[in-house]
This record gives structure tokens, sequence and C-alpha cells, in this order.
């Protein structure tokens, strides 16, 4: 969707469809541009399908606000957590030497890199906010290796549509749309504030989305697969976070 006045068409199709003829018919308006949600069955459906589709035609190209270094918050921050198992500790205890980034799925050449292998990248770093849906949120500075690299390097095919993206925590996982997966501001995040990146915030690599809220920048990344369809994932719903009620696009 590279043409402006095509998209604007679409947009103001989209917001005039959904005050005249109701949520359904902007779905379907959304579902002829190939925009539609994994989440967007059920009595949110609609509206996911609207929010969606409306932020990716009107601002598929914008940036989160960044913020001076004067503004970067002071710990202790609100959510801080570190995986119990035992795999987790004995890679921690091996100063996560071992730990390893799978890359699979719709992609030339997949590979495996260590967090080492990822410092040796072209890095990225932003001062951005993180929030979470519960309400607080905190303002840092991320350094990692833009995600757009990692699928450059490894020969993301043209059929890919999504990346799933999975934690050493079994039960958290998430997807991103390709507009969100090559955009400059996403990276594979194994720094914070001029350090390594601490394990009560998702050391040593965490996906680092800052469009979206805070879930879906997962903690103790270890692999990520691109994909054309996400159905075949969980519940189908492209992230475990519509499995306990919240959007899979989360786009602030
Ligand atoms: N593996 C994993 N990733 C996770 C979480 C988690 O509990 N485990 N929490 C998510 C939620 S709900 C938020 S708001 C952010 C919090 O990030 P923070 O610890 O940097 O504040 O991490 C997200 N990623
Ligand atoms: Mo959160």
């Amino acid at each position: 969707m590279s043409n402006p006045s095509r998209r604007k068409l679409i947009t103001s199709g989209l917001a005039a469809t959904a005050g005249f003829g109701g949520l359904a018919a902007a779905a379907r308006l959304a579902a002829r541009n190939g925009l539609i949600p994994p989440d967007s069955g059920g009595l949110y459906g609609p509206g996911e399908t609207l929010t969606y589709g409306a932020q990716r035609l009107l601002t598929a190209h914008s940036h989160a606000r960044e913020f001076p270094k004067s503004l970067i918050s002071k710990p202790p921050f609100a959510n801080e957590t570190a995986p119990p198992t035992d795999e987790f500790k004995r890679l921690r205890a091996g100063g996560f030497r071992d730990w390893k980034l799978t890359v699979d799925g719709m992609v030339a050449h997949p590979a495996t890199f260590s967090v080492s292998d990822l410092k040796s990248f072209p890095r990225s770093s932003q001062i951005t906010s993180l929030g979470c849906e519960e309400g607080w949120s905190y303002i840092a500075e991320w350094t990692g290796t833009p995600l757009s690299h990692i699928l450059s390097a490894t020969g993301i095919l043209p059929g890919a549509r999504y990346l799933v993206y999975f934690s050493i925590e079994k039960d958290w996982w998430d997807s991103l749309d390709m507009a969100d997966a090559l955009h400059p501001q996403t990276l594979l995040a194994y720094g914070m504030n001029d350090a390594d990146l601490p394990v009560p915030l998702g050391g040593p690599l965490r996906m680092r989305v800052p469009r979206q809220l805070g879930y879906k920048s997962v903690k103790y990344l270890t692999r990520i697969t691109a994909t054309d369809s996400l159905k075949r994932f969980g519940k189908g719903l492209g992230s475990s976070s519509p499995e306990g009620g919240y959007s899979w696009y989360a786009g602030i």
C-alpha cells in the first residue's frame, strides 16, 4: 500500500463506514485490504478490525515517540520477573554464553544466533516508553539489533506475513505483522541504559516493540518463526494475550 491517495480513500472509507454502516461493514472493507487481525472473531472482533485497519492505513510509517536522556526513569520498575526454570538458571550461571535465538519458518536461511552474534551486527538505540496495559509505564534507553537486519540476513521470504516469537517462558509468545517487524524501532534488545539488559527486565534478550503496549515486548526471547498464517499457533489468535482477553494488536 504505497499510494497515498488510495490509502486516504480507504481510510476515510473505513471511518465513514464505521460511523454510517456499522462496524461489520468497516470490517468487510478492512478485509478487502488484507487488514484483518487474527483475533477478529467474537464479540470484540469488528472493533479489533477497525482499530488495526485504521491504524495500519494511517500510521504504518509513523514512529513511537523518543525522549531525551534526562527523562529516563529511575528504578525500581513495576513488573520485574525472572523465569524460575532450571534451564534458565543454568544459562544464567554460564553468563548466557549458550543462550540461543533460533530464526526459522519462512526464511531462506534458518539460523541460530548467540547474544554475542547479535552484538556483532549493526546496533540501534532508542529512548522510548514501555507501557503496560495495567496502567504504569517507564522510559528507558534500549539497545539491540534491528529485527529487520535479522530478517534480511536470514532471507525472509516474500510470502511471510507475520513473525511469531517465543520466550523461554512457555506461555509467553506473540506475533507482529511485517509493518511492525520491519519497522526501524523494532529491536532485538540486549542492552538497556548503557548496560546489558537486566534479567528482571528480560535479559539477556527481549523483543522491543515501542509502537505497541508492553506485552508485545516479550522477554527471554528464544525463537522467531516467519509464517503466512497464525492459525496453527496456540488458539490461532496470534498471541497468548488475546487468549487472556487482550488485543493482538496493541498499537499506541
Ligand atoms: N517472558 C515474558 N515476557 C513479558 C512478560 C512476562 O511476564 N514474561 N510480561 C509482559 C508485560 S504484560 C509487560 S507490560 C512487559 C513488562 O516489561 P518490563 O518488565 O520491562 O516492565 O513485558 C512483557 N513481556
Ligand atoms: Mo503488561
